[in-house]
């Protein structure tokens, strides 16, 4: 069996931040393939990705838990054959909820060894009553507190007890049983997704699932920007940080004026990150803004 995590978690949470802080510096020695779904056209992940990871699918538009069912069984197919890996690693859009992923993992003969939900602390009031996120939540078996420098210590207790909480009301059970999905959960918190190595060795049982959410909605809209000329990165810089509040994420992969490699940009909830150069990119200039 092919041992796979899946990495969950909403939008702008550091999900593809912890696969590459964290997940790729345990597994140095082994051959680790990473599938990534982005929500739009266009992926940005999968190039950042591809800086860290030889082997990186990407399943860009439509969400793997519903429309892209397929599409992800094809592919987890096809990296296997192609690529043999020891290990995949799998990170879900934010808009989607990871049952029916680990159902296909399953059913393709990867062990699901953990469902690592990462949370955004520094956001967590504005998405605590999506049920998408509250899905995300219980249907793993890790967790971790993301961005806790962005949050005073005392917050992050009421966090921790919340989410507790968000896991027993909705953890999946086997409806012929009764026997919920996972028995414990193991929380970290931490920053820009490092995590130690106990969390990628440890085997979680996974008993068959039976209940699988129903009333899990997409509502983020998105639009693509092209950009014809190189642009000011400074300029940019501003433009971002003084979006309007609906827009809630923007990714991109942008030509800088003054530097010679395009550089990946980063934007979520108020926060620009630092741009990461993508030297053998040579695709259209964009950002793609993602709206609540
Ligand atoms: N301040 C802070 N920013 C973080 C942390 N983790 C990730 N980020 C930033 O949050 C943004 C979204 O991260 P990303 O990994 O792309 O999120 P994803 O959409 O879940 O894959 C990026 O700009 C990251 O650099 C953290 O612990 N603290
Ligand atoms: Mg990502």
């Amino acid at each position: 069996m092919l041992p796979a995590f899946v990495i969950t978690g909403f939008l702008g949470s550091g999900k593809t931040t912890l696969l590459l802080n964290s997940a790729r510096e345990h597994f140095s020695n082994k051959r680790v393939a990473v599938i990534v779904n982005e929500l739009g056209e266009v992926g940005v992940d999968g190039k950042v990705l591809k800086n860290s990871y030889s082997e990186v699918l990407e399943l860009p538009e439509g969400c793997i838990c519903c429309s892209l069912h397929s599409e992800f069984e094809k592919a987890i197919e096809e990296i296997r054959n192609k690529y043999d890996p020891e290990l995949l690693l799998v990170e879900t859009s934010g808009g989607a909820v990871p049952f029916p992923v680990v159902i296909s993992l399953q059913s393709l003969g990867c062990s699901v060894d953990g469902v690592i939900c990462v949370v955004d602390c520094a956001n967590f009031k504005r998405y605590q009553e999506d049920s998408t996120a509250r899905y995300q939540i219980g249907g793993s078996n890790v967790i971790v507190l993301n961005k806790v420098d962005l949050v005073e210590e005392s917050k992050l207790d009421a966090i921790e007890k919340e989410i507790r909480e968000i896991w027993n009301l909705y953890r999946p059970v086997n409806s012929f049983t009764g026997e919920p999905l996972y028995t414990k959960i193991r929380i970290y918190k931490t920053v820009y997704g490092k995590l130690p190595k106990e969390v990628f060795s440890g085997a979680y049982t996974m008993p068959e699932l039976k209940n699988l959410p129903t009333d899990h909605e997409h509502k983020h809209n998105h639009k693509v920007i092209n950009l014809i000329e190189p642009v000011d990165y400074e300029e940019l810089e501003r433009k971002l940080k003084n979006l309007p509040e609906n827009v809630i994420r923007v990714k991109g992969i942008v030509r800088l004026k003054h530097y010679p490699f395009p550089v990946a940009v980063n934007y979520s909830f108020g926060y620009v990150d630092n741009p990461i150069e993508i030297k053998d990119y040579d695709g259209p200039s964009f950002l793609l803004l993602i709206e609540n």
